[in-house]
């Protein structure tokens, strides 16, 4: 149908042009009906961009890092999306304006496509967002899609889902109870990032993650075995050795994330950077790993999509159940609860 205002929108986004990305987009947002029509008709195009997720603690460096890599794949002459993930900016509001600062040499170039999704307040609607957002670039021909958020548990494990390579930032001296949540984050980083390595305690952090992978990874190899003894420490490899890379795996056997640093803020190790993304992606393009990140990705959006519209109900319902229950007497919270579920999972 040539009238149908969803199938002409889906044919803009396909045919490029900034504003029917930013339409589509809101439309994604605002309208879950429509927005999932379009999706459904952007979907047989997408999976041919490579989608990078970069996380990490506030601070840690992230879009200063994004703003390099930008530069790096535009100069490969890829076409650039980035997705700002931020759970946390609806209380601060700052980390958006940083991101615009920081990627303001980016917003002039038409190769560039940035969006700054901030939490509507609900986990559910962000990964959504950034999930839909995602598809969106994809479809429209982007070569890379790099996605930043924000490492605040959930919602940094729900958005890495929808990424084929994971880069992990870390800082130096952070704190203890970063140092900690580093556990969880373990394991969905590919790549490693120690940033700002111009500090005198990036060796540190460095030699920290190290040991953290080799207990956490037991069946991984470790090329550099030897503890303490005469040899080089590899916490204090140059910022340019990128030795690290070559552990990436070999196609047949497992990834060994490397672990790289960089000054972002300088632009230096972002090379070493990006070509650990390309070992990644070359060792992902063996035997359907890539398919099975693609399918990853689904499923985690199929995830929120469900959550997304779950809350959507049970809000709607209990606002109105709140309405209902004005002079009515009062029900147990458990009772109500029990209700109020049924009608959810019913119709
Ligand atoms: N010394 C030093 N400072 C850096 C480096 N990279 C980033 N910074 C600074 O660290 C601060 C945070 O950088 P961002 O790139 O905004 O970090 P972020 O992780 O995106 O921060 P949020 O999005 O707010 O979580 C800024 O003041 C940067 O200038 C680095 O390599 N060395
Ligand atoms: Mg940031």
């Amino acid at each position: 149908m040539v009238d149908d205002p969803i199938a002409s929108l889906a044919d803009a986004v396909l045919t490029a042009g900034e504003r029917a990305l930013a339409r589509a987009m809101r439309t994604i947002d605002d309208d879950a009906d429509r927005g999932l029509r379009l999706l459904e008709r952007l979907y047989p195009y997408t999976g041919r961009a490579y989608v990078v997720g970069v996380t990490g603690a506030p601070g840690a460096g992230k879009s200063s890092l994004v703003d390099r890599l930008v530069s790096a794949f535009r100069s490969r002459d890829a076409r650039v999306g980035v997705v700002a993930v931020d759970p946390s900016s609806a209380l601060t509001g700052g980390a958006l304006l940083g991101d615009r600062i920081r990627m303001q040499r980016h917003f002039l170039d038409e190769g560039v496509f940035i969006r700054s999704l901030a939490s509507r307040g609900q986990l559910g609607g962000l990964s959504r967002s950034a999930a839909g957002t995602v598809r969106v670039l994809d479809a429209a021909g982007f070569d890379v899609i790099l996605i930043e958020t924000v490492g605040v548990g959930q919602a940094e494990l729900a958005v890495s889902r929808l990424a084929e390579t994971s880069i992990v930032v870390v800082a130096p001296g952070l704190g203890d109870d970063v140092q900690a949540s580093k556990a969880g984050i373990l394991e969905i980083g590919d790549i490693f990032v120690v940033n700002k390595a111009d500090r005198p305690d990036a060796g540190a952090a460095v030699r920290d993650l190290q040991q953290m992978l080799a207990l956490g990874a037991p069946v991984r190899r470790r090329p550099r075995g030897g503890h303490g003894g005469h040899h080089a420490d590899p916490g204090d490899r140059s910022l340019h050795d990128v030795s690290s890379v070559a552990q990436g795996g070999a196609s047949d056997g497992p990834w060994t994330p490397p672990i790289l640093r960089t000054v972002a803020t300088r632009g230096e190790g972002i090379e070493a950077v990006v070509e650990a993304c390309d070992a990644h992606r070359g060792w992902l393009a063996y035997a359907g790993r890539r398919d099975e990140r693609l399918r990853r990705r689904d499923t985690e959006e199929v995830r929120a999509l469900i959550d997304a519209a779950i809350r959507a109900r049970v809000d709607a319902l209990a606002t109105e159940a709140q309405a209902d229950a004005s002079g009515a007497p009062r029900v147990s919270p458990y009772a109500a609860a029990e209700a109020l579920l049924r009608r959810v999972l019913i119709d």
